[in-house]
């Protein structure tokens, strides 16, 4: 059977638990694992790790990779836009990596700051977690470089996996009381591939949902609130809940 474990706001296990369902690959969730279940899986104590029947991966690049070299798409309705069916273009492996590589690099920059905030660790108040934040305006700009136009995103004609991981991270950052932003007005393409792939079935099926201490995702009203809320609504959990008191 096939396995997978993550936690529910990890934006790296997101974008697998995305892929999976795009080729309509059901899988057992080991979610939150323990630190004894994650030394088990991988030594890197980290999630996703991938079991599947007796291939076992860790990292979200090369679950990815493995994932699109084995598995076709799901078919797709004629007005959604076809998901890439490459981890990386043949004709362009070099530069498809290095984007892959820029979106990880985004993702443990911002990942770091969230892991450190929860310790009473603010970014502004740190020379390291403070260079991550501007680390991802730079990377943030990049992007916006990179990305074809409004209609496209990296690559032409296809949502592609590093689409899917950079909108991700976005999402992450609209989750997380912060202090962090991805998007600005100098950056429409960003917004364009962030409003278009919020609309795939996929990434409604694998939310991104709200998190801050004390949140019990396994209550259904609270996850309903946590699978809309954005730093945009100005509301946090503390006030979520005494609105509800
Ligand atoms: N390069 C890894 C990064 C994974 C990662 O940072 N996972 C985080 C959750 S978002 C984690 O497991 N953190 C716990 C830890 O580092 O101990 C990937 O792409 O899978």
């Amino acid at each position: 059977m096939r396995k997978l474990y993550f936690t529910a706001g990890s934006p790296f296990a997101r974008a697998v638990r995305i892929v999976l369902f795009e080729k309509g690959q059901s899988f057992e969730r080991i979610v939150s694992p323990s630190l004894e279940e994650r030394a088990s899986a991988t030594p890197t104590l980290q999630v996703p790790t991938l079991i599947d029947d007796d291939i076992h991966l860790w990292d979200s690049a090369v679950i990815l990779d493995y994932l699109m070299a084995t598995y076709p798409n799901l078919p797709q309705s004629p007005e959604q836009r076809p998901f890439a069916t490459d981890y990386v273009r043949s004709e362009h492996q070099l530069h498809d990596k290095l984007v892959h590589a820029t979106v990880q690099t985004f993702g443990v920059s911002t990942t770091t700051i969230s892991q450190c905030h929860w310790t009473g660790m603010m970014h502004a108040d740190n020379a390291h977690l403070t260079r991550c934040a501007i680390r991802n305006q730079h990377l943030l700009d990049w992007f916006e470089k990179e990305l074809i136009d409004e209609d496209n995103g990296f690559v032409a004609g296809v949502d592609s996996v590093q689409d899917v991981l950079l909108v991700c991270i976005c999402q992450f950052i609209e989750r997380r009381p912060l202090n962090l932003v991805w998007d600005s007005p100098k950056r429409p393409k960003m917004r364009a591939l962030t409003d278009r792939l919020s609309k795939r079935p996929s990434f409604n099926a694998e939310p991104a949902l709200w998190w801050e201490p004390g949140m019990d995702l396994t209550d259904p009203d609270q996850l309903a609130w946590a699978s809309r809320a954005t730093i945009a609504d100005g509301i946090d959990f503390p006030a979520w809940k005494a609105s509800r008191a």
